[in-house]
C-alpha cells in the first residue's frame, strides 16, 4: 500500500521534482559564510535552503544565498570563452583557442612595450574563492609583480597596513568577541546589512539582539540612521571623515582622566608615549567641530567603554574610506588598548584558527607595504597590490612602466573605484586586456578575451582566509553541488593555464611549482582543496598525518556537512603578536606621522552649500555584480539619493524627484528619496550600479540599470598612508535637473 501525505485542509500533497540528494556547502557569496542546503536532481538544482544544522548559521540566511541557483543557471553567466569583434560584440570560442589568443596577446604587448608593459587587477570575490587566492601570487609573477592593483584599496588597506605595523602581520585584526561582549561601539559598518567584514558571523540582527537581552549595550556611529543603528541603543551622526577625531578625543579622555589601563600598556605595547603626548595636546572642542559630535558625547562614550569590563570599539568600511582611513583604524586599536578591551574575553581578539591563512603569509614577499611605489603618483603598494585610484593615470600617461596591457580576475573597477568613467575610458585605451569573470560587464567589456570559470558550485571549498575574521573557531569543508563540466574550467585552472603560458608557474614558487608540474605530469593533479586540507592537518587543530591522531583530517571534514565548531576566540595579544619583541608597536613611524600630521593640520570641514556624498549597502545587491538576477533586483528602484529633508528643501527638490548631483569629475541626474535617516549635510547612493552599457550582456541588470556613485567620486585625491581611495565623504552639489542639461563628462 503507498502512503499518500495529506495537507493541513486534507488534500493530497503531489510529489514534488524528485529530490535524489542533498548537499550542504557553506554560502561563498559574502564573508558570514552560510550553512546551505542545495537540493539536486541529476545535474539542476532544484532548490536552495538554509541548513538549519550548520554549526554556524544555524539556519540563517539571506536573498543572495538563496539566489545562488538562480545564479548557476542563470542564462548571461559565460559558459565558454568569449573574443571581442571589431563591432565590440563578443563571440563564442574554444578553451584552446581563448587561453592561445589570451598568452600571445600579453606577450605581443610586452614585445612591443617592454617588460613593464603588463598590469593586473583583482577584485573582492577572489578572497571567497581559496584556490584563486593560491593561484595570486603565480600569475601576478608571470605577468607582472609590481603592477598589480586591487580591491583592497576600495575597502581594507588601512586595516592591514595598520596590523602590519602594529601587530607585525596584516592579518592578526583584532575581532569583536561578539558572543561574549556587553559593549560594542561599532563605527562605520552596517553588518545588518553586510552580514559583518572582519566580523564573519551570520545572522547579525541575532546577535546584537543577544548582546542587549543580556544587559549590554549596541551603540552605532554613522553618517546615516541605518538599519544596524535601529537595532542599537544609541545611533551617534557622524560627520564623514570624522572617526580620527572622535577615536582620537575618546583616546584623550581616557589619558585625562586616568581612565588608561596602564598594566595592559606596558606588558603589551611599546612607544605608548609617543602617541600619548600628541594626544594629550589636542583640543577636544576641535575634535568635535572636526566629527560633529558633541564633546559630552565624545567623553561619555569613552567613559562608558572603560567602564565595562567587556566591551570593545569595531570598525569596518565607512571608517577606511575616507580622508583619514588608516589613523582611524590605528586610532580604534589605541582606544581598545586604552581602554582594557585588546585581547581579552568580550573585547577584541585575534583569532586562531583551525586553517590559518598567516601561515600563508608568513611565506616570504608575502605580506608587507610600501616596498613599492606606484610610478605615477608614488602611491604605495599593501600586500602587493597597488591603489586602485591610480590605475587609470598608469595607462594613460606616457613613458617606460606606461601600461598597455591588463589581466583582471573577478573584477569591475569601471563601477568600484573613484571616476569610473575615467578608467572606462582608460581601459578602452590598452592595447590589449584579458578577464577572468563569468560575466560581461561594465569593465570586462573592454576586454580582447574573457575566460569564464565553471561555477563556484562545482568546486570542492574549503576556505583558510575568512577564520581569520571569524567571531568562532569553526571548520567548514563543501563539497561541490555538481560536477564540473568538461569542458569548462576552475579560476585557478584558468590562472595557472595563463601564469604557465607566460613562463611561470601556479604558486609563483619555482620548487613547489616544479613538484606540482611532476605529481600532475605522474596524473595526480594537487587541487587547492588539498592544498588547505594540508595545511589544516599541520595546523594547531590538525593531526599533522599521525596515523594514531585523532585530531582532523580529511575525513573528519568530509564526514561533517554541517561544519565542526571548535570553540569561542582565545584571549591573549602576545603570543600572536609577530613581531620579535612580541610587543605591540605603538611608535610605527608610518602610523605616528599620520597622527603628527593631523595634529598639525585643521582637516578641513565641510563647506556652507556642499553637502558629503556617502555609500549605502542592501541587502539583495553584492557590490556591483549580482543585479542581473530578478529575485534580486524585483521591487521599487534602489538606486536613489538619500536626501535629508532640509537639504532637499534648500535645493528646491520633493521626494521622487530626479536631481543634479555635480562633483569634481562629474554630474548627472539621480533620482532622490528624502529621509531624516541621512544627517543634514549629508547624502548616500549605493554603489555597485550603473549597467546601462551591458546591455545585450546583462539583459535583467540593463533593464534597471541605476547610475554608478563610483562616477562621482575622485580619484585625484587618496588617504595619506595606504593610498586608500576617499569613498566617503566627497564634496558634491545637488539642484533640480533641468530637463535640457547638458551631462557633463
Ligand atoms: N548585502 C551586501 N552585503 C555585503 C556587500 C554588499 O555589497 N551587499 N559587500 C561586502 C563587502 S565587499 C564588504 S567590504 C562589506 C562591508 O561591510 P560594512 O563595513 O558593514 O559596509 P557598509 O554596509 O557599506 O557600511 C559602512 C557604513 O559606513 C557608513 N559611513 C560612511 N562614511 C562614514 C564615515 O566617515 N564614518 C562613519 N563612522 N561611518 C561612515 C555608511 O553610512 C555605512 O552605513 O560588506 C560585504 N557584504
Ligand atoms: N563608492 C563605493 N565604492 C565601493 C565601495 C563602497 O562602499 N562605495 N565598496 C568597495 C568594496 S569594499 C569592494 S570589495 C569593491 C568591490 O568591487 P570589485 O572588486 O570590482 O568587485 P565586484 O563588484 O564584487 O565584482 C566582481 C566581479 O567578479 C565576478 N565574479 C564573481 N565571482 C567570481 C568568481 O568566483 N570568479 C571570477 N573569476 N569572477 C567572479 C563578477 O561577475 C563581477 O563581474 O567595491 C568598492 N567600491
Ligand atoms: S549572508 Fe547571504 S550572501 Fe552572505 S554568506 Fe550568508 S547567505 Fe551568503
Ligand atoms: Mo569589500
Amino acid at each position: 500500500m503507498e502512503l499518500v501525505e495529506l495537507d493541513l485542509s486534507g488534500e493530497p500533497i503531489l510529489p514534488k521534482a524528485r529530490l535524489v540528494k542533498t548537499v550542504y556547502r557553506a554560502c561563498t557569496l559574502c564573508e558570514a559564510s552560510c550553512g546551505l542546503a542545495f537540493d539536486v536532481d541529476g545535474d539542476a538544482i532544484t532548490g536552495v535552503r538554509a541548513d538549519p544544522e550548520d554549526v554556524f548559521s544555524r539556519g540563517y540566511v539571506c536573498p543572495k544565498g538563496l539566489a545562488s541557483g538562480e545564479l548557476h543557471s542563470d542564462p548571461d553567466r559565460l559558459r565558454m570563452p568569449v573574443r571581442r569583434t571589431a563591432s565590440g560584440d563578443f563571440e563564442k570560442i574554444g578553451w584552446d583557442e581563448a587561453l592561445t589568443e589570451a598568452i600571445s596577446g600579453l606577450e605581443r604587448v610586452r614585445e612591443k612595450a617592454g617588460r613593464k608593459s603588463l598590469g593586473l587587477f583583482f577584485g573582492n570575490p577572489i578572497v571567497h574563492n581559496p584556490g584563486a587566492l593560491l593561484a595570486r601570487a603565480g600569475l601576478v609573477r608571470a605577468v607582472g609583480a609590481h603592477r598589480s592593483f586591487g580591491t583592497g584599496s576600495q575597502d581594507t588597506s588601512p586595516r592591514f597596513a595598520t596590523s602590519y605595523y602594529l601587530y607585525g602581520s596584516s592579518f592578526l585584526v583584532p575581532i569583536p568577541d561578539l558572543e561574549r561582549t556587553d559593549y560594542l561601539l561599532c563605527f562605520g559598518a552596517n553588518p545588518v546589512v553586510s552580514n559583518g567584514s572582519f566580523l564573519t558571523a551570520p545572522n547579525m540582527k541575532a546577535r546584537l539582539r543577544a548582546i542587549r537581552s543580556r544587559g549590554g549595550r549596541v551603540v552605532v556611529v554613522d553618517p546615516r540612521r541605518t538599519e544596524t543603528a535601529r537595532e542599537a541603543d544609541e545611533h551617534v551622526s557622524i560627520l564623514p571623515g570624522g572617526d580620527a577625531a572622535l577615536l582620537l578625543g575618546m583616546l584623550k579622555v581616557l589619558l585625562d582622566e586616568d581612565r588608561v589601563d596602564t598594566r595592559a600598556i606596558s606588558e603589551l605595547t611599546r612607544g605608548f608615549e609617543a602617541v600619548a603626548r600628541v594626544v594629550r595636546e589636542l583640543s577636544l572642542e576641535r575634535l568635535s567641530a572636526v566629527c560633529g559630535v558633541r564633546v559630552e558625547t565624545m567623553a561619555r562614550l569613552a567613559r562608558e567603554l572603560s567602564a565595562t569590563e567587556r566591551s570593545v570599539v569595531y570598525s569596518r568600511i565607512g571608517i577606511s574610506n575616507n580622508r583619514f582611513g588608516t589613523l582611524a583604524t590605528f586610532a580604534n586599536d589605541l582606544v581598545n588598548l586604552a581602554a582594557g578591551c585588546m585581547g581579552s574575553v568580550g573585547g577584541a581578539l585575534f583569532t586562531r584558527p583551525a586553517l590559518d591563512v598567516t601561515r600563508i603569509s608568513r611565506l616570504p614577499g608575502m605580506d608587507g607595504h610600501g616596498r613599492w611605489k606606484s610610478r605615477v603618483r608614488g602611491l604605495p603598494e599593501t600586500l602587493g597590490d597597488l591603489p586602485a585610484a591610480c590605475l587609470a593615470e598608469e595607462i594613460e600617461t606616457p613613458g617606460e612602466g606606461q601600461l598597455h596591457g591588463l589581466v583582471t580576475y573577478a573584477a569591475n573597477p569601471v563601477l568600484s573605484v573613484p571616476n569610473g568613467q575615467r578608467l572606462g575610458r582608460a581601459l578602452g585605451s590598452l592595447d590589449f586586456m584579458v578577464s577572468i569573470d563569468p560575466y560581461v560587464n561594465e569593465t570586462t567589456r573592454h576586454a580582447n578575451v574573457i575566460l569564464p570559470p565553471a561555477s563556484s558550485l562545482t568546486e570542492e571549498h574549503l576556505d583558510f582566509f575568512f577564520p581569520a575574521f571569524t567571531v568562532r573557531n569553526v571548520v567548514r569543508h563543501s563539497p561541490p553541488v555538481l560536477p564540473k563540466g568538461p569542458d569548462e574550467r576552475h579560476d585557478w585552472e584558468i590562472m595557472r593555464a595563463l601564469a604557465e603560458g607566460l613562463g611561470g608557474g601556479f604558486l609563483g614558487l619555482p620548487a613547489p611549482d616544479a613538484l606540482l608540474r611532476v605529481a600532475r605530469r605522474l596524473g595526480h593533479d594537487v587541487t587547492p582543496a588539498d592544498m588547505a586540507t594540508a595545511l589544516l592537518r599541520t595546523g594547531r587543530s590538525g593531526d599533522r598525518f599521525l596515523p594514531w591522531s585523532r585530531r582532523l583530517d580529511g575525513k573528519a571534514l568530509r564526514d561533517a556537512p554541517h561544519g565542526i565548531d571548535l570553540g569561542p576566540l582565545e584571549p591573549g595579544v602576545r603570543d600572536r603578536v609577530t613581531h620579535r619583541d612580541r610587543r605591540i608597536h605603538l611608535d610605527a613611524p608610518p602610523l605616528v606621522e599620520a597622527l603628527e600630521s593631523f595634529a598639525r593640520e585643521i582637516p578641513r570641514t565641510q563647506e556652507a552649500g556642499e553637502l558629503l556624498l556617502i555609500g549605502r549597502r542592501e541587502v539583495r545587491s553584492n557590490n556591483s555584480w549580482m543585479h542581473n538576477l530578478p529575485s534580486l533586483v524585483s521591487g521599487k528602484e534602489r538606486c536613489v539619493l538619500f536626501v535629508h529633508p532640509e537639504d532637499a528643501r534648500a535645493a528646491g527638490l520633493d521626494d521622487g524627484d530626479v536631481a543634479w548631483l555635480e562633483s569634481r569629475v562629474h554630474a548627472g541626474r539621480v533620482p532622490i528619496r528624502l529621509t531624516d535617516d541621512m544627517r543634514p549635510g549629508v547624502v548616500s547612493l549605493p554603489h555597485g550600479w550603473g549597467h546601462s552599457a551591458v546591455g545585450s550582456f546583462q539583459r535583467t541588470a540593463s533593464r534597471r540599470p541605476g547610475v554608478s556613485m563610483n562616477d562621482w567620486t575622485d580619484d585625484a585625491e587618496v588617504e595619506s598612508v595606504v593610498g586608500q581611495s576617499i569613498l566617503n565623504g566627497v564634496p558634491v552639489r545637488l539642484r533640480r535637473a533641468e530637463p535640457d542639461v547638458v551631462r557633463i563628462q
